[in-house]
């Protein structure tokens, strides 16, 4: 077996309670690991030693598995220093937050480096310990990053407090011991900033900071002032004000984000300034403060042309103790090494890690469950920090975050594959199977503005198409549609098993839209599948009862949303398998219906009808004529012109053409074949139907002509110069009337 077979097989193991006496896989990997043979059978009680000495929170997460007695299973804990674990003090690693453990038949050894180590250790333990049998086994473990965890940055819905507490139990057994709050939508941090919080929102804070204190999780507090501080004192003073309050609910550790501003707002010599007051007027009258954090209004390397090319300069003389935020390369990218070295000598300091994934407040139809891949490991050694901003779906988001924290724990044995197996095992005992099939078709995040694409999106269903679809297309191929059909079904099982399932209700309940559409898509995989059949064998009734049902599905799967109780900040229609199944199904059920117009006149009228034909138009808005003023270079508008263009008419015509997949229209022009991008004007990449096709409603004569690049929708409007303005208000669509030309 390789090495990836032998961890495979780990997991695999956790996952069957009925295989004994065998190794565990432990999530994150540790340092070092020996096996030995089966030490005892899993504890039903412990005698624990060197609990009164030992770091509290270790002992009570001991507790809280196992039961106390005179003869249980002998365990003695304490971290360096202590009495108890004396005997192995030279076997615990000099690292912050390590441990070393010991089992044999004689007992269990934990020693921690540290009380985080301690801690840390009986995490170790707790998943040794899940097993009927327990294994010999010496540890010595210890993490390659020091400070590892999420920022809850993003915009939208910010977690629940039953999130949180959740995540912090969470980040406790995974081993990351650091949490930025900093939900963009929470008035208290951002818009109405110099508000302290209210009486309840404040008795909820302080228990946060609690939980994450149980859990060896620093729990940060950020404050967002940037998008209208005076930079007069004052402001600076509200901000120690504000932060006088968290300190008395438990906060130690803080933050002030100066993200997402620009112009005067984003002046780094003033972002020093706020910086240094801070430390002075409240980090230094504070002795158990242990740190600031800021992020800056450049926080990625693509804006550095559009900043004062004094910004991190200007930031950079700010105290070595604060921590400087940084997403890479752009705002959504994976961390790289080359990413450090620019930035790291510019701030004069090791960049705070802040990573753009999984989170999905710009692709907000996605679920990001796959794999995290792609940052360099040896990048975990340059920075002095690493947090994830995760999707407002918090349970959900934990696939990616328990691969985070294996990730940063041991970078340089960090596989994703696998680590992502274990997640999805683990987050859904005794469902893996259901769970994985889910998570492979919500992977890729479709076209969007940060250009993040995640291509490993269900393999095996590319598989599939690459190697029936073209015979699918020309014929009957009887393997193709037994093998589609098995897909299918395993689609709708997995999602039906999934929806019906006890053993992570939170995260369901979460995902449970995004179940539906899941199990709507092996539904419509089944329905063209027998339309498939129905078409081999001329069988034009049942062909029609197969789309019926298709089309019925699909509206069904068109109306799911999440997130639309009164007051959500943002709702999600979702979108799943959108990068191999969702088109392939879009493709082969427009290739039947053509097929089928040719064969028989039964039940065309069920076919939705186009809203325009396919064919050459005038596209007029009031009495101008959309034209090509400069055809046959490169770039430019189109523009609206009065005249109608004699000397070349073509320059005037556009082509329109329905593509299927999208339901939308490319828009050609027929002088010189330029296409129309989202921002309407002529393209020079390749034509992306994803981007570069609109939909056309009507709208009394006329017709409103939107388009969904980036899962955002605009539509047109003309300014006074004869422009098209591709407008966010979609109420605003300006009347296009168009004419068609023979
Ligand atoms: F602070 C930063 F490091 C950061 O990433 N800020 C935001 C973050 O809150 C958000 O979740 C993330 C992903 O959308 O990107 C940043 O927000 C942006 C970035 C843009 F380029 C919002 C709009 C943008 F155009």
């Amino acid at each position: 077996m390789t090495i990836k077979q032998t961890l495979l097989a780990g997991i695999a193991l956790v996952s069957s309670a009925t295989v004994c006496s065998q190794t565990v896989a432990i999530s994150p990997v540790p340092q070092s690991i020996k096996w030995g043979v089966k030490a005892f059978d899993c504890p039903k009680s412990v005698t624990i030693s060197g609990a009164s000495a030992a770091d509290p929170d270790a002992v009570s997460a001991l507790l809280a598995r196992f039961p106390e007695s005179k003869n249980g299973v002998k365990i003695t804990i304490g971290e360096l220093g202590d009495k108890a674990v004396n005997s192995v003090a030279s076997l615990i690693p000099q690292h912050a937050e390590g441990y070393y453990i010991n089992i044999d038949k004689d007992g269990v050894i934990i020693a921690g480096a540290d009380e985080v180590g301690t801690y840390y250790g009986v995490q170790t333990f707790l998943a040794l310990a899940s097993q009927p049998e327990v294994m010999s086994v010496e540890i010595t473990d210890w993490p390659a990053t020091s400070n590892r965890g999420v920022v809850e940055g993003f915009y939208g819905n910010a977690w629940s407090h039953a999130n949180r507490l959740s995540q912090f139990d969470f980040y406790g057994a995974n081993k990351l011991n650091t949490y930025i709050y900093g939900p963009k939508d929470d008035p208290y941090h951002r818009e109405k900033w110099r508000e302290t919080y209210p009486v309840e929102e404040a008795q909820r804070l302080k228990e946060l900071t609690e939980a994450a204190a149980r859990n060896k999780v620093n729990f940060v507090w950020s404050i967002h002032p940037a998008g209208d501080h005076s930079w007069a004192e004052d402001d600076n003073r509200a901000i120690v004000n504000k932060f006088e309050q968290l300190y008395n609910l438990g906060v130690r550790t803080f933050a002030v984000f100066f993200d997402d501003v620009f112009g005067k707002q984003a002046d780094g010599k003033k972002h020093a300034e706020t910086m240094n007051y801070v430390l002075t007027h409240f980090v230094k009258r504070h002795p158990d403060v242990d740190g600031l954090i800021m992020c800056p209004s450049l926080y990625n390397k693509a804006w550095a042309p559009s900043f004062q090319d004094s910004y991190l300069e200007d930031i950079s003389v700010i105290d070595p103790s604060v921590k400087i935020m940084w997403t890479g390369n752009s705002v959504v990218d994976l961390i790289n090494v080359d990413d450090l070295e620019w930035i790291n000598p510019r701030i004069g300091r090791e960049a705070f890690i802040w990573l753009n994934y999984p989170v999905s407040d710009y692709c907000v139809n996605h679920l990001l469950m796959g794999p995290t891949f792609g940052n360099d490991p040896e990048a975990t050694a340059m920075v002095s920090g690493f947090t994830a901003n995760p999707m407002e779906y918090a349970e959900a988001s934990k696939v990616s975050i328990y691969s985070l924290a294996d990730f940063l724990w041991h970078p340089e044995t960090y596989d994703a594959d696998i680590s992502w197996e274990q997640a999805v095992a683990t987050l859904m005992p005794g469902h893996e199977d259901a769970f994985r099939s889910f998570c492979i078709y919500n992977i890729d995040l479709g076209q969007n503005a940060h250009r993040l694409r995640r291509l490993n999106e269900s393999p095996a269903f590319k598989t599939l198409i690459d190697k029936y679809e073209d015979e699918m297309s020309g014929g009957y191929s009887r393997e193709g549609a037994d093998a589609l059909r098995k897909e299918f079904t395993t689609m709708v099982y997995a999602a039906t098993e999934l929806l019906g399932s006890e053993s992570n209700r939170p995260l369901i309940d979460e995902i449970t839209p995004w179940i539906e559409a899941f199990r709507l898509q092996g539904e419509r995989g089944l329905a063209s599948i027998d339309m498939y059949e129905a078409l081999a064998d001329s069988a034009d009734h049942r062909f029609m009862e197969a789309y019926k049902k298709y089309a019925t599905l699909t509206d069904s799967a068109s109306h799911i949303t999440s997130r639309n109780f009164p007051g959500s900040i943002k709702v999600a229609y979702p979108m799943v398998g959108t990068l191999y199944a969702e088109p392939y199904l879009r493709r082969s059920v427009a290739r039947m219906e053509q097929a089928y117009r040719s064969i028989s006149d039964y039940g065309l009228e069920n076919f939705p009808t186009l809203p325009v034909e396919n064919g050459n138009y005038l596209i007029m808005h009031a009495k101008s004529y959309l034209g090509n003023p400069e055809a046959g270079g490169e770039g430019g508008s189109p523009l609206f012109q009065k005249q109608e263009d004699n000397v070349n008419p073509d320059r005037q015509i556009w082509r329109l053409t329905y593509v299927p997949q999208t339901m939308g229209y490319s828009i050609v022009n027929a002088k010189d074949g330029r296409y129309l991008t989202e921002k309407a004007t002529f393209g020079t990449d390749p034509f992306d139907i994803e981007i570069h096709t609109f939909t056309i409603t009507q709208n009394g004569d006329g017709f409103v002509i939107s388009n969904k690049a980036n899962s955002r929708t605009t539509v047109w409007t003309v300014d006074a110069n004869g422009k098209i303005v591709p407008s966010r208000d979609t109420k605003s669509g300006d009347v296009i009337t168009l004419i068609p030309v023979k």
